[in-house]
């Protein structure tokens, strides 16, 4: 008995459209990014990383207060100090918060 010559089209495609999904979504559930503003009070290049004291985040069920974020990048950090007012995007990513976006306004 022969199989089909159509089902490995099927095969294919599914197996395409699983990996294709794999990176973001899966790991990434809950990868909303939310606004974020505030004033810059440190700023660590090297890990990459920024302080800010910034304003209530609803959306993350976040009160304003003054904390560490791990930047996406180091080059979203060139140009940025402290006492710099910023605005950005903040996202959960495996667990942690992140700052996929920033720039001073
Ligand atoms: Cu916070």
């Amino acid at each position: 008995m022969r199989t089909a010559p159509w089902i490995w089209v099927v095969v294919l495609v599914v197996s395409l459209t699983l990996a294709g999904c794999q990176p973001g979504d899966q790991k990434n559930p809950a990868g909303k990014e939310h606004p974020i503003k505030g004033k810059v009070t440190a700023v660590d290049v090297s890990k990459p990383s920024v302080k800010l004291d910034h304003e209530a985040i609803p959306g993350l069920d976040m009160k304003a207060m003054e904390m560490d974020y791990p930047v996406a990048n180091s080059k979203m950090l060139e140009g940025i100090k402290a006492g710099d007012e910023v605005q950005g995007r903040v996202k959960m990513e495996s667990g942690k918060y992140l700052i996929t976006q920033l720039e001073k306004r």
